[in-house]
């Protein structure tokens, strides 16, 4: 390996301590430095980016925006910043995002405590001192009491191993890796692979401008319409006079948003009375609504396919051609158990002359060549790829690090049969170590800044804690881990989720360890088990 190779540090200089390392300075690697830093801990967050923002600084392809309503996806630990910004959409874009966040640090003055264009390439513990040491690809060496891993749940890109991958003669693009000068499709012939949320965003937005855009469909995905426009005046006002109300609420909620809990079976109304609940949630477009319609849409296959059902009925509303309505519905697999999407246009986008619909199921991608995609025995020709293709959601970002705790034990091997974690923050053997939204938490099946914020926030008392005892030290009992991992995929198997090839089950990635990655308890009731640990005393964690 040559010494230039990224991957090699260079030789270290000597280090520097802190009390903290932050890895990553996304929504919860920003709010962990603020709540950090008030702790009285020195701290240093080291980001792969040039800039703040994490997913919202790297996924800049065409139609990124959040797909939970912007005012709600925002922080809530400050009532004043919440009061001050002002969203332009119910959907933010995903440039005013990225504003937001930028916003946030100046308004902080986190950026002093900052390093950007910094990759961390691993942390091992240094256990006779105690303290974590952390290389990054600059040759820099910290010396840390605490490793604070907020490296995002999707940020490590997916790309598949197709052959004649690095053939193609055009330029292609990851969702997720999106260059940051404008991308112009104008006049070009556009492939896209991939149909998860982040192709059903970028489809419209690249059919409208390209000669002729191809989609390679292997899974169809259930998308509903986001009916995005300005936000929502009530919503705004209630969060201004009421911000400490909404705050608890969504804390409290199961998915970290403002939603009624379901309290019917789809199976205990009529089949009018269940289309006109659908046919309301689907006009009121947001991301769960038709899903948190009834309580057993998650639990019960023949409930699930009501709703199902309902939004194949609306695919083949909107698409003319039935062949091509009929490829973009969703069979096999149960409503939800894949991330539902958000769109704008999607299915109406296949209505379109230059927009050519390929069912991989029938005819599945053979290889890519200079000049295209060949399925099925056709070559597709193109001037650009895009692909769609997704993230080694959940652990890929953590693995992607050399992670090394007792014994030089790597994370790699801890987990080798699928993550282990006592409430998805402390892993046995890593001391010291905190996975933020890691696997195990609510994380991927909530808003994710609300449960950011209930990390963070705990994170930081328990490191108050520590202080009052006097001790730097604290790790996840192995019995509670067990019995916490058990748990999770517990909960997660009572539900029709595992039965799907999703990311949630780790299906998307070759060779992952297939387990239920998020926790399904709900948002509000996990935040109340990680209070009672804390009221407890924190049993469950060994500490000092
Ligand atoms: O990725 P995905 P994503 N050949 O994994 C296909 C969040 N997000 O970037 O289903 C052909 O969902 C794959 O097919 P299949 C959100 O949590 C949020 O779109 O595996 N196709 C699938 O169609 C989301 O869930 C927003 O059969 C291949 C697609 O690629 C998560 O990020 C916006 C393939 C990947 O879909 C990930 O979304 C964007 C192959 N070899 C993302 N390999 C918001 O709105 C994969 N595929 C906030």
């Amino acid at each position: 390996m040559s010494t230039t190779d990224p991957a090699t540090p260079r030789a270290p200089e000597a280090a520097t301590t802190v009390d903290a390392v932050v890895v990553g300075a996304g929504f919860a690697g920003l709010y962990a430095l603020h709540r950090l830093r008030g702790e009285g801990l020195s701290v240093r967050v080291v980001e792969a980016g040039s800039d703040v923002g994490g997913t919202w600084y790297w996924n800049r392809y065409p139609g990124a925006r959040c797909d939970i309503e912007s005012v709600f996806y925002s922080y809530s630990f400050d009532a004043d910043l919440a009061r001050e910004w002002e969203w332009s959409e119910r959907y933010a874009a995903q440039p005013e995002i990225l504003s937001y966040l930028q916003h946030v640090a100046d308004r902080f003055d986190l950026r002093r405590d900052i390093t950007l264009d910094t990759r961390v390439l691993s942390a091992h513990l240094d256990e006779p001192a105690g303290r974590w040491t952390v290389t990054t690809d600059a040759g820099e060496q910290l010396s840390a009491t605490y490793l604070v891993l907020a490296v995002g749940l999707l940020s490590s890109t997916n790309l598949p191993q197709i052959e004649g991958r690095d053939d193609f003669g055009g330029p292609t693009y990851h969702t997720g890796a999106w260059p940051h000068e404008p991308v112009d499709f104008t006049g070009r012939r556009v492939g896209v692979i991939g149909t998860g949320s982040s192709g059903i965003q970028l489809i419209p937005l690249v059919a409208e401008q390209a000669a002729h855009l191809t989609v390679f469909q292997r899974t169809p995905n259930f998308s509903l319409p986001a009916k995005n426009g300005a936000p929502d005046a009530a919503k705004v006002t209630r969060l201004r006079e009421d911000h400490a109300a909404i705050k608890e609420e969504l804390r409290s909620s199961s998915y970290g948003i403002l939603l009624e809990p379901p309290t019917q079976s789809a199976l205990e109304v009529s089949e009018a009375e269940r289309e006109a609940k659908y046919r309301e949630r689907w006009d009121e477009g947001t991301l769960t609504g038709i899903l948190q319609a009834y309580n057993d849409l998650v639990r019960n296959e023949e409930s699930n396919d009501t709703a199902a059902e309902f939004v194949r009925q609306r695919i083949a509303e909107i698409v003319r051609d039935p062949q091509v309505a009929a490829d973009l519905m969703p069979q096999g697999y149960a409503y939800g158990t894949k991330r539902p999407c958000l769109d704008t246009d999607y299915y109406a986008t296949f209505n379109r002359e230059d927009v050519t619909l390929v069912n991989l199921r029938r005819t599945p991608i053979e290889r890519i060549t200079r000049t295209g995609v060949v399925a099925g025995g056709v070559e597709h020709e193109l001037d650009d790829l895009v692909y769609a293709t997704g993230y080694d959601a959940m652990t890929g970002p953590l693995l992607g690090i050399d992670l090394r705790g007792r014994d030089g034990r790597t994370l790699r091997e801890a987990w080798a049969d699928g993550p282990r974690s006592y409430l998805g923050i402390g892993v046995s053997g890593f001391p010291n170590m905190f996975t933020l939204t890691g696997p195990g938490s609510p994380s991927a099946l909530s808003n994710a800044v609300v449960s950011i914020e209930q990390h963070v926030e705990w994170v930081a008392d328990l490191l108050a804690h520590l202080q009052e005892r006097g001790t730097p030290l604290v790790e996840a009992d192995d019995r509670a881990e067990k019995e916490w991992t058990e748990h999770v995929q517990l909960a997660g198997n009572a539900t029709l989720y595992p039965r799907t090839d999703s990311w949630y089950m780790g299906a998307n990635v070759p060779g992952k360890p297939r387990v239920f990655l998020p926790y399904i308890g709900g948002v509000g009731n996990y935040r109340a088990r990680c209070d009672q640990v804390a009221r407890d005393g924190y049993p469950g964690f060994v500490i000092g």
